[in-house]
């Protein structure tokens, strides 16, 4: 298919042409800014979501629910999984966690896994690239899961207009989760497996927690496995992206800035591989002065550069 067929088939939501483009996208295919160009000028309305917490706290299990009570609202949704984890266990690892939601079985929800390996530590370029695909595609609502409480979760989760934090009653992780400065980033936290002991406790523990600042948590007890407390979450979810229009507009465009010093910085990695001296320099060779050898790169690119412009 060519970039030119590809485009206006994504928009019309085809899930072929989608999974097309992210393949592109993804494995730096030939063409692949191309599509780029073609999808940022295309209207985007889609709510992203981003859920995290520790393995098994039931995120999964939420999506399918809130996939559930979305499409009851006739909504176009995707779901993306990242794992941050190395590229070694993560295949296995995004196997077991995507069983869940695979379950739903809806062809209206578009579902993909990917391993996020951002080579300096954070967000790959292609995870942001995928939220956009997805985004010209003319989904309403995109759904993004990653494990665990890190930096790198941080990174991904944070891509999204709304962050979900989801905890159990007996995970007793809150001092980690809380150290790690996910809290930060959290708008909102669901105490799930509410039909297990403590969960009222948890509740009050993490309002507690906010109890001397001045912000006042969003806090939603559900339970999956009783069908409890998913359709005020929901609820929940879309009041936050009303009330909070202006913080969602400002975090994305400070998402925006850092996806950009992000391509630039993969810019310039790909334009030194490419650069023999530039290579060498980059390695420590024949310059022992380490500021100055980062000069002489930056010469050499900006001398370079005339044959960047073909792509
Ligand atoms: N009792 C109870 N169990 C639940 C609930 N929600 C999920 N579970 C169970 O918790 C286990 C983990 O659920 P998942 O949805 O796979 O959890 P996850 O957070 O997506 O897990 P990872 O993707 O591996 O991090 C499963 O066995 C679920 O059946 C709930 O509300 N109550
Ligand atoms: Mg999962």
């Amino acid at each position: 298919m060519k970039i030119s067929e590809l485009l206006p088939r994504l928009q019309q939501n085809d899930s072929l042409a989608l999974a097309k483009a992210i393949s592109l996208v993804e494995n730096r295919r030939k063409d692949y800014k191309r599509l780029l160009d073609g999808i940022y000028p295309l209207p985007r309305t889609a709510l992203k979501i981003g859920i995290t917490g520790a393995p098994g706290s039931g995120k999964s299990s939420l999506i399918e629910k809130l996939i559930a009570g979305l499409r009851e609202q006739g909504l176009n949704l995707a779901v993306l999984a990242v794992d941050p984890s190395s590229p070694l266990s993560g295949g296995a690892l995004l196997g077991d966690r995507l069983r869940m939601i695979q379950h739903s079985n809806d062809p209206r929800v578009f579902i993909r896994s990917i391993a996020n390996r951002g080579h300096l530590g954070g967000l790959s370029l292609s995870t942001h690239e995928i939220v956009d695909l997805l985004q010209a595609s003319g989904k309403d609502v995109i759904i993004i899961e990653t494990v665990g409480v890190g930096q790198s979760e941080v990174d991904i989760v944070n891509v999204a207009d709304v962050v979900l934090m989801v905890i159990n009653p007996d995970s007793g992780d809150e001092i980690q989760i809380f150290k790690a400065g996910i809290i930060e980033i959290a708008d909102i936290f669901v105490v799930n497996k509410s039909d297990l002991a403590g969960a009222d406790n948890k509740v009050a523990e993490i309002r507690n927690y906010f109890a001397l600042s001045d912000r006042d948590p969003l806090v939603f007890p559900t339970s999956v496995k009783e069908d409890r407390g998913i359709r005020e979450l929901l609820a929940g979810i879309r009041r936050f992206q009303e009330t909070e229009a202006g913080r969602i507009r400002d975090k994305a465009a400070r998402m925006k800035a850092s996806y950009i010093e992000k391509i630039v910085i993969e810019r310039v990695q790909e334009a030194m591989r490419l650069d023999p001296a530039a290579a060498a320099l980059a390695r420590g060779e024949g310059e022992g002065n380490p500021q100055r050898a980062a000069e002489r790169i930056l010469e050499l690119l900006k001398k370079g550069g005339a044959h960047d412009k073909k792509n």
